[in-house]
């Protein structure tokens, strides 16, 4: 509850403003909750309406889509382009390709993406994007006809100094390919105007795994500092098959912890021995196959029907990657009655509003996604400049980065949050740290 008269004013026309966006305003609520004490002691925000313009998106684009599928029907569907904040530097931020996108889901995520982004260190301002097209069940040249109709209208709003793209749900190498090459054919220039290229063209070595390595090395600096711990030997449940389950998969398997439990939005699949990521990776990458596919492929696992379930398996670790709003309060509830030690946001805004409340209420780690999941738009950053050098850095290199970056964004959460007298509460410490450097940043350029 907002016991500030300014902020309590702010999200009264905030929810008058933008009544049927409950995403939106969830996002909005949290972080106002958050920057209580830090905005009572800075009236000049308040002078300078600088939460106002916060939750304001500086320019917002909804476009018509419309496309032809392999027998010659024509299809209208709806793009968006959330330009939400450039103070700290061009926009940055996915493309959402699902059939619940609207403007509520563009308008949260494009809000997120400025704290994730001010807390990589990196200059990058906040956006994002997408379609309710639904990419499941679309032919490969479907998706072409799809993504070439987007990068259409999409084209004269973007640029590599202005606002730069890259995948989401549903947005992988395959789509930022197409969009890159109807980009090109258009504007007639080879740069870096979207980041999750492929590696023959300007991609950067590690995005792919950057989102999920990078919650991993947050999760271990967290149970390093707060626990004295590590993750070698934790049971892990990841939420979730796509490009950041995966990932953080891997990396968790290879800091030592056992992943029992993978979903997509049908079911769960668990496997005591630890999920098979070789099959894992085959399957949904590869393959676009449903999990329901893994059990036939190793034996010994089982598969159930309905994806919120997964919350019910016993682990000390849970990573809901999946999508917003995935874990409710009871699914907390079952986790930490089976004896969850800590729960680390791998999507963005996976946890309800009472279910984060409820976490920060008990003796677990709580990673909130603004700071645990910054390594995929991190290294988009870092594919940036390599883009603008014309020049491409090893893997190793990338890792080393990346790591250091997730290492800082945990500190800078860490460090907030106790300076705010809220020591260990990291939802406060994401928001207040990165609030601080894109507040002083709006503050300087003026009234716009
Ligand atoms: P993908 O499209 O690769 O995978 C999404 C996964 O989530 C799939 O397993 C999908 O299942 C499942 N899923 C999607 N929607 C739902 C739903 N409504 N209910 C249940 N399951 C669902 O996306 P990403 O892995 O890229 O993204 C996952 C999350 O991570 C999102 O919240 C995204 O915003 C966030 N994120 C992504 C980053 C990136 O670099 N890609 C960076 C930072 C955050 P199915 O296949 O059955 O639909
Ligand atoms: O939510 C996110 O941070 C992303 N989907 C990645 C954005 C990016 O620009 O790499």
């Amino acid at each position: 509850m907002l016991q500030n008269k300014y902020l309590q004013e702010v999200y009264r026309t905030a929810e008058a403003r933008n009544a049927g966006q409950p995403e939106f305003l969830q996002a909005v609520l949290e972080v106002l909750e958050s920057l209580e004490p830090y905005v009572e002691k800075h009236p000049e925000l308040q002078e300078n309406c600088i939460m106002e313009r916060l939750i304001e998106p500086e320019r917002m684009v909804s476009f018509r889509v419309v496309w032809e599928d392999d027998k010659g029907q024509a299809h209208v569907n709806r793009g968006f382009r959330v330009q939400f904040n450039s103070a700290i530097g061009p926009y940055k931020g996915g493309l959402r390709f699902h059939p619940s996108v609207n403007e509520s889901i563009m308008k949260f995520l494009g809000f997120e993406q400025i704290f994730k982004n001010s807390l990589t260190t990196l200059p990058i301002g906040g956006g994002k994007g997408g379609s309710d097209f639904d990419p499941h069940g679309k032919t490969d040249k479907e998706v072409m006809r799809f993504c070439q109709a987007f990068m259409t209208e999409l084209y004269r709003h973007i640029g590599p100094e202005t606002d730069v793209p890259a995948g989401d749900i549903g947005v992988g190498a395959r789509e930022i390919g197409y969009l890159f090459g109807q980009y090109k054919r258009i504007a007639n220039e080879f740069n870096g105007v979207l980041t999750g290229k492929g590696i023959p063209y300007g991609g950067s070595l590690g995005r792919k795994e950057a989102t999920g390595y990078g919650i991993l090395y947050f999760a271990d600096e967290m149970f390093r500092c707060m626990k004295n711990d590590t993750l070698q030997g934790k049971i892990a449940v990841v939420s979730g098959s796509g490009n950041v389950a995966l990932y953080a998969a891997e990396k968790a398997t290879e800091l030592g912890a056992k992943v029992i439990a993978m979903s997509d939005s049908q079911g769960y699949v668990v496997d005591e021995n630890g999920i098979n990521l070789d099959v894992m990776i085959q399957l949904k990458e590869v393959e676009r196959a449903r999990i329901s596919e893994y059990v036939k492929r190793v034996p010994g696992s089982r598969y159930v029907e309905g994806c919120r379930g997964i919350w019910s398996v016993k682990c000390d670790v849970a990573f809901p990657c999946a999508t917003q709003n995935e874990l409710h309060l009871e699914d907390a509830q079952t986790l930490v009655k089976n004896g969850l030690q800590a729960l680390v946001e791998g999507a963005n805004m996976p946890c309800t509003a009472d279910a984060v409340n409820y976490f920060l209420s008990q003796p677990v780690l709580f990673a909130p996604s603004k700071a645990a999941n910054a390594g995929g738009v991190a290294v988009s950053a870092l594919e940036m400049s390599q883009n603008a050098m014309h020049d491409s850095w090893t893997t190793e290199e990338v890792d080393a980065r990346l790591k250091k970056i997730m290492v800082s964004a945990f500190h800078q959460a860490y460090d907030a949050a106790r300076e705010c007298g809220k020591e260990g509460n990291l939802v406060v410490g994401a928001n207040v740290a990165a609030f601080i450097k894109v507040s002083q940043a709006m503050l300087a350029q003026g009234l716009n």
